[in-house]
Order: structure tokens, then C-alpha cells, then sequence
């Protein structure tokens, strides 16, 4: 049900980002409370805002240890609208009702990154936001709770958007939200008690913080045994439509899928699917159901359990093929209504809308006793960019082929070598300690799902040193080949080329993925 906010308690330890948020209230009539420091930081623009102490009739004590918790704030955010008893018992105790809850608790976190004291420390444990959070989270049916700073700036669009209101499913969202603060700050509380400094202690000790960032604490990490976390906003990147929890796999994988399919983020239909961040079949077609299936032929054993992402609307027709497989997750721009009750059927299944959300320039690994950062690999290289170093030119459509299997080159572990064809990924060589390697396992691969080589292409994520990668290429049928180029010996592989009729191009760009 939408409804109108008519009260709020603000209590914030960090200021920043409020204003606007606190004036938005002000424009539709809010009555503010508010502890504190909050207050002033209210009272300095102008804004008309109740203390805490006026509601419970009480002061703040013991050093602001006891300043929220009190019955009047208490009852006020839990109390149950729609129970007239409730309501009776609220106007006996002259409980008003606070039908919005805005916190940004004490960081304890950061304290403890700080080196601070343990005294100091303790005091960061909050002890009444924590609980404004988790009762306006409980009573979401009423109240609509802000439990972090990070969500000013969406909460100031959605009461924008919707004249001051919310619905349960916006209030139900929050509080999902909330209780995934509450429990990832009481985690990081357990950890230091446990003498793990933070779950983040990594991180922090190498001057890293994620603070500004939302915090979802996972089931696990890579492995049971591995404690892990995802920052980010999750709820911006996707809706989610169906479906469980995403794990720490699945959103490796998922990042894996959104990288691979932004290179064909323009033109035909395309789908991608992953199975361990590489892709088991990626084809771009006339219609959807066309370039699913495609994909899907590639490797439909490693397809079993995959994650698949697309470039366009599921229609209904290949949401009746794509129902036929076991797969974890599926993400799409959009879902006809027909095609999302049907994939719906499934009850484990992921379904992610993804919406346009810019995605982050640069990158970050922990190593050694440190951090890498280096741009991500965002320079795709086409075809009029390609430079023919053989006698014969690669046709059109070797050419077509040919860019298409760089895209999915690019994406894929190294060593690796990419068999394609126009508009279709026949098969890959991943993570492998030798590029003849790579190549031998794409042949076998190819083979074994029945695909015929001759006039197919071949892209390789690294220079050829030895000519053997082209003499393999061409005994299978291959007859165009993209490489960066760049090794002394470039030449020995030209002049097997040329020797045997196959053309190749050079990129002069290496794209390793490690
Ligand atoms: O020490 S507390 O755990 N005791 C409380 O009753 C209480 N109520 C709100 N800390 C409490 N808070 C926290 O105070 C909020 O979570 C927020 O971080 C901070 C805001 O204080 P002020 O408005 O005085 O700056």
C-alpha cells in the first residue's frame, strides 16, 4: 500500500548527503526528530526539527550511551498501525507515530582500521541505532528505513519520484537492505572480539575501505569454509525477478556474463553463457530464440548449470527453449510477462533484470602484501582496425568471424585460443600453460559437439612464437587467423600461412586474462 510519510527520526553520525534528504522531508510537511548532533546539523538549516529528549521526556545519559532507547521511540516506529489495540495503547501512552527511520551508525569498522583504543572502540558499538534499524526494519509495513548514508541519494529520488510516498515493496526492499547492515555490522563486531581485527582486515590494513560502499554479507565465499562479503549496490545493477541469493560463484560469474555481453552491446541479438567466468557458447542471430540456440550448441553439456546473459528482451519462444535447461542464473535487459511466468516455473532459478548502471574503470586484486589496480581491459579492437600481415586477405565473412572471436577471446582465461565462425563461438582453449595446448583442446572440443572446422577462424589472446599454432590451425580446416602479432619470430607463422593459403590479421594488442 502506498503511503504517506508523516514523521521521521533522523539520527546520523556522519552528516554528509543529509541535506537534501532533510529538506525533501521538510517540503511535505514531515515532523523531524532527531538526536543530538543531528539536530543541529537540522537546526543550522533552518529547519524546523524536534529533540529526542522532547519526545521521551528524557535526556540523553551516560555519555549518550541512552539517548533513542526509550519506549516513546520505541513504541512509536513498532507500534502496528492496522491493530486497534495497538493504536489505543500508542494514544494512552501519548506514543506518536514515527513512520520513517533515517540512521548512519557509529563506524565501528573504521575505528577499528584506525588503530584506535580498544576504549575508543567499544564506545563505536552502537547500541540504539543498531535497534532504531532493526525495529523500523521489522515493522516495514509502516515504516520505511534508511540504515545507511550510501542510501540518501536513492531514497531522495524514489520520495521524489513518488510525491513523498513509498509502497510495502519499496519499505519491504529497505528493510531487506537494513538487516543486511545490521548483520554485516554485528559480523564485524564478532570478528573483533574473535581478535580478527574486521572481516575486512585485509583491506583495512592495507588502507582500503569499503565504508562508502553497501555491504552484503554472503553465505560464504569461494569454498563453505571461506567468510565472504560483496560491497556494492546490488539492487541498482539488477531487480531481482526470481529466484535465491546470489552467491560469491554466482557473482563472479555474473560479472564475467556483463563484461563478455557489453561487447555486443550494439546490434542483433546475442547470448552469452558462462560456466566458471568463461564462456560455453556465445552466438549473435536474426532473433532471440536463433542465437540462444546457437549458444547453447556450442557446449550444451557445460551449459548444464550456467549463467546466461543476453543483449535483449527474452520473448516468449526462447523462454520456452531456455525452460528446458538446468541453469543458475539468467540476466536480461527485459522479460516479456509471458516469458518471465514461464521461466518463473523453476523455483531455484535466478532471474536478473539488469538495468543501466555505469560500471566501475578500474580494477583491484590483492597480492603479496599489497593491491594491483590497472584499468579494466575496455579496448575492443574491430575489424577495420585489423592489419593483414598475409599474402591472401581474410573474406568478409572470415572477417565478421574473426572479430566476433576476439570479443569472446578477450573474456576468456589464458592461454586461450577461440574457434569461431560468423556470429557463433565453436569452441575455446581456457587457462592453459601452452597456446598449442589451448588450440589442441579448441579442435577436440569442436569435434566432439560436431562441428565441421574447415572455413572457420581462429583468434589467439597472445602472440604466436612458433609457428606450430598455425600448422595445427590449418591440418583442422582453419583458414583465417587474428593475433596481436609482436614476437621476433611473427614471420616463421606469415610464411606458413602464406605457404598454405590462410590469411591473417594482426590486432597489435595483447589481451591477456589472468
Ligand atoms: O550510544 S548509542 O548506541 N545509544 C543510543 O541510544 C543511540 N541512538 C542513536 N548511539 C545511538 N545512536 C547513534 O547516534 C546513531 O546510530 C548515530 O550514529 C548517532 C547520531 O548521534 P548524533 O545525532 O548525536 O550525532
Amino acid at each position: 500500500m502506498s503511503q504517506k510519510i508523516s514523521s521521521a527520526l533522523i539520527s546520523v553520525y556522519y552528516k554528509d548527503g543529509l541535506e537534501p534528504l532533510v529538506r525533501l522531508l521538510h517540503e511535505h510537511g514531515v515532523t523531524l526528530y532527531s538526536t543530538g548532533g543531528t539536530q543541529t546539523f537540522i537546526e543550522q538549516l533552518n529547519i524546523p526539527v524536534t529533540a529526542v529528549e522532547d519526545l521521551t521526556g528524557y535526556p540523553s545519559i551516560f555519555g549518550g550511551r541512552v539517548k533513542t532507547l526509550h519506549p516513546a521511540v520505541f513504541g512509536g516506529i513498532l507500534y502496528r498501525r492496522e491493530l486497534d489495540e495497538d493504536v489505543a495503547q500508542a494514544r494512552r501512552h501519548q506514543i506518536p507515530p514515527i513512520d520513517m527511520v533515517v540512521v548512519d551508525l557509529y563506524p565501528f569498522e573504521e575505528t577499528v582500521a584506525s588503530g584506535a583504543s580498544e576504549e575508543d572502540i567499544i564506545e563505536k558499538i552502537d547500541i540504539g541505532g543498531i535497534s532504531l534499524i532493526r525495529a523500523a526494519a521489522k515493522n516495514f509495513k509502516d515504516v520505511l528505513i534508511v540504515s545507511s548514508r550510501t542510501q540518501y541519494e536513492n531514497v531522495v529520488d524514489l520520495l521524489t519520484h513518488k510525491n513523498g510516498t513509498t509502497s510495502l515493496e519499496d519499505r519491504k526492499a529497505f528493510a531487506q537492505q537494513a538487516f543486511a547492515v545490521t548483520s554485516h555490522y554485528d559480523t564485524a563486531i564478532q570478528s573483533y572480539f574473535a581478535g580478527g581485527g574486521t572481516p575486512q582486515g585485509g583491506a583495512q590494513e592495507l588502507g582500503v575501505s569499503f565504508n562508502h560502499l553497501p555491504a552484503n554479507p554472503l553465505r560464504y565465499g569461494e569454498n563453505p569454509h571461506q567468510q565472504a562479503t560483496f560491497y556494492g549496490d546490488l539492487a541498482a545493477m539488477f531487480d531481482k525477478l526470481h529466484g535465491k541469493e546470489l552467491s560469491y560463484n554466482n557473482l563472479v560469474d555474473v560479472d564475467a556474463c556483463v563484461s563478455l555481453i557489453d561487447e555486443f552491446s550494439e546490434g542483433l541479438p546475442t547470448f552469452a553463457i558462462i560456466k566458471h567466468t568463461n564462456a560455453c557458447g556465445v552466438a549473435t542471430a536474426a532473433t532471440a530464440k536463433e542465437a540462444y540456440l546457437n549458444a547453447l550448441a556450442c557446449d550444451p553439456v557445460s551449459a548444464f548449470g550456467g549463467v546466461i546473459i543476453t543483449n535483449t528482451t527474452v520473448d516468449r519462444e526462447t523462454a520456452e527453449e531456455l525452460n528446458k535447461l538446468f541453469m543458475e542464473i539468467l540476466i536480461a535487459p527485459d522479460y516479456a510477462p509471458e516469458a518471465l511466468d514461464l521461466l518463473k516455473s523453476k523455483k531455484n532459478r535466478i532471474l536478473l533484470k539488469r538495468n543501466p548502471v555505469e560500471l566501475p574503470t578500474r580494477m583491484f586484486k590483492t597480492i603479496l602484501n599489497g593491491v594491483l589496480e590497472q584499468d579494466k581491459d575496455n579496448q575492443t579492437e574491430t575489424a577495420d582496425q585489423f592489419t593483414t600481415v598475409t599474402e591472401k586477405a581474410p573474406t568478409d565473412s572470415e572477417l565478421q568471424a574473426l572479430a566476433f572471436a576476439l570479443k569472446v577471446c578477450k573474456h576468456t582465461k589464458s592461454n586461450t585460443i577461440v574457434l569461431a565462425r560468423e556470429n557463433q563461438l565453436l569452441s575455446s582453449g581456457v587457462g592453459q600453460t601452452s597456446r598449442v595446448d589451448a588450440l589442441k583442446q579448441a579442435i577436440e572440443k569442436a569435434k566432439s559437439f560436431g562441428f565441421n572446422l574447415a572455413g572457420s577462424v581462429m583468434a589467439s589472446d597472445a602472440f604466436f612464437p612458433f609457428p606450430d599454432c598455425v600448422e595445427i590451425a590449418h591440418q583442422a580446416g582453419i583458414t583465417a587467423v587474428v593475433q596481436p602479432g609482436g614476437s621476433i619470430r611473427d614471420q616463421d607463422s606469415i610464411d606458413y600461412c602464406n605457404q598454405n593459403g590462410l590469411a591473417m590479421v594482426t590486432t597489435g594488442v595483447r589481451h591477456f586474462k589472468h
